[in-house]
């Protein structure tokens, strides 16, 4: 046992080397700071990224000290991207033949609680994984991630989604967990932020870049996926997860209809109509409590036409544009299709 490790530690305490917390927070003391959300927190800049110092720190303590296993799979995404959905979906896929439709955890706990989220609880437990459960969320970005899961073979699952509506979520949820006393960061406000990169595991084209690349250089490493692609054909996209997972689904459980079983258990409109997600609390920053409700606002694709100005919309179309688009991706997420292509054909 070396000095960073102890046993008989109770959960919910610092268990990760005290004096690695006292150093990791000096060094978040030092970070800029961003504090337009007027939220629960500030954002502070770390690694080229913005995100709440009390979630920074189980960042960099899971950077020094989580150790991967081979087989672990992340499930990584920006923030108001298909979190929750994707780990009902894979929690659903490798817990298959332990539950039925009828006996799943997901009927009585909300998706986050299934899935431990590393830059929310670590450091805080021993372990963080649920015993028998491969899956580890985060919302880090590629380059933030552990070591040993960047070093090692164990897979991740990143889903992203159009900024556009991934911003209209964000807003929404963070107006919601607002403490009263502080005052409301308007829409026009949030926006410019947004798009200075200044949001919650932003930039979010820095975000998705991240994964994007190293999706294309190590496809086996990493599946990379879209919300609107898979609000298109979930089912065809729960079974390219249950696959590249090593989960896959045998031809009788096809025809058994277990592939569409795991659909409907994950689909919004159930997922939001279980009593657990409609009146359900999480602990969220600083241990503010959330209403499960939060998670679950419209599961739509495109709702931002119903809050953004057109201007606004073309603002970061531009943004998605030059940042993604020029890398070969996104495309899809533009709202005004590009003409000449569209001319040519
Ligand atoms: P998080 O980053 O805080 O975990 P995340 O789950 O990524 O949040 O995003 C929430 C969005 O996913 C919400 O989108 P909206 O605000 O545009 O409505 C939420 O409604 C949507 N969502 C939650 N569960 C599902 C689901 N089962 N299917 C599709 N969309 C979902």
């Amino acid at each position: 046992m070396n000095q960073c490790q102890s046993s008989n530690v109770p959960i919910d305490q610092e268990v990760v080397c005290p004096e690695a917390v006292d150093r990791i927070r000096g060094i978040i003391s030092t970070l800029p700071i961003e504090n337009g959300w007027r939220f629960i927190e500030p954002l502070c800049l770390y690694q080229g990224f913005w995100c709440h110092p009390s979630l920074t720190e189980r960042i960099m303590l899971g950077e020094e000290f989580f150790k991967a296993e081979p087989n672990d799979i992340f499930v990584c995404s920006p923030p108001k991207s298909g979190t929750t959905w994707i780990k009902a979906l894979t929690f659903a896929i490798v817990t298959r033949t332990c539950f039925d439709g009828s006996t799943s955890p997901l009927l009585l706990k909300m998706p986050h609680e299934c899935v431990p989220a590393l830059h929310r609880i670590f450091g805080k437990k021993p372990d963080i994984r649920e015993p028998g459960l491969p899956l580890i969320a985060t919302h880090s970005p590629y380059a933030s991630l552990p070591k040993s899961v960047l070093n090692s073979d164990c897979k991740i699952v990143y889903i992203c989604r159009d900024p556009k509506d991934a911003f209209i979520s964000l807003f929404h949820f963070k107006a919601k967990l607002r403490p009263q006393e502080i005052e409301p960061i308007s829409l026009e406000a949030a926006f410019d932020l947004y798009c200075e990169g200044k949001s919650d595991f932003g930039p979010f084209w820095d975000h998705i870049l991240g994964y994007w690349r190293t999706s294309l250089e190590r496809p086996g490493k990493i599946l990379f996926l879209k919300y609107e692609d898979m609000m298109k054909d979930t089912t065809f996209y729960v079974k390219k997860l249950s696959e590249f997972m090593g989960y896959p689904f045998s031809l009788e459980e096809e025809k058994e209809g277990v592939v569409q079983k795991i659909v409907e258990l994950c689909s919004f409109e159930f997922m939001s109509n279980l009593e657990v997600n409609k009146n359900g609390m999480l602990f969220g920053i600083r241990n503010h409590q959330v209403r499960n409700k939060n998670f679950f606002r419209k599961g739509k694709v495109g709702d931002w036409r119903n809050h953004l100005t057109p201007e606004m919309a073309e603002r970061l179309d531009k943004i998605i544009e030059q940042k993604l688009a020029a890398s070969g991706f996104g495309r899809d997420w533009l709202n005004v299709k590009p003409v000449l292509e569209e001319q040519q054909v």
